[in-house]
């Protein structure tokens, strides 16, 4: 019984932690979520050169890449720290001001990855094509509302 709750109060600890992202300073998450959006970005487009016939569509590449979008994905809310507001960025004013909001567009880009990842699982272009789209508005609804 003692072990059983040690595990859980180690497991309630771990999750406490991954929720609460740490920096040492303001200017490291600015980093964080830069380099995270950075590695986001460059496997979302090698999909995105595959699904415009930029080159082959490559299932097995495909589904590689997504896996990564889907990982990557989770990360980048996590460096917008209410003291990170003042590091100079491309993040608008109303970013901060409308957190709530960007956190939910956040999600929905979590979700559209990972349906994106499911999707290059079928090895169909046109589901890969569709998905890839529904998550490229997601990416967009962000940029537009909220990077400069
Ligand atoms: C991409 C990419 C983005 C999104 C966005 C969608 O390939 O790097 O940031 O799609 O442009 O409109």
């Amino acid at each position: 019984m003692k072990v059983r709750y040690a595990v859980l109060l180690v497991g309630a600890l771990l999750a406490a932690g991954g929720a609460q992202a740490q920096f040492q300073k303001p200017e490291d998450a600015v980093k964080y979520r830069q380099s995270a959006f950075s590695v986001l970005g460059t496997h979302f487009s090698r999909i995105g050169a595959m699904t415009s016939g930029k080159v082959p569509f490559d299932a097995k590449l495909a589904q590689e890449n997504a896996a990564i979008v889907m990982t990557m994905s989770k990360l980048p809310m996590a460096g917008f720290t209410p003291d990170s507001k003042q590091v100079k960025s491309r993040a608008k004013p109303e970013l901060w001001t409308e957190m709530d909001k960007a956190k939910a567009g956040g999600e929905k880009m979590v979700l559209a990855a990972a349906a994106l990842n499911e999707a290059t699982k079928t090895g169909n272009l046109d589901a890969v094509k569709k998905a890839f789209g529904e998550t490229a508005a997601t990416c967009k609804a962000c940029h537009d509302a909220y990077r400069e």
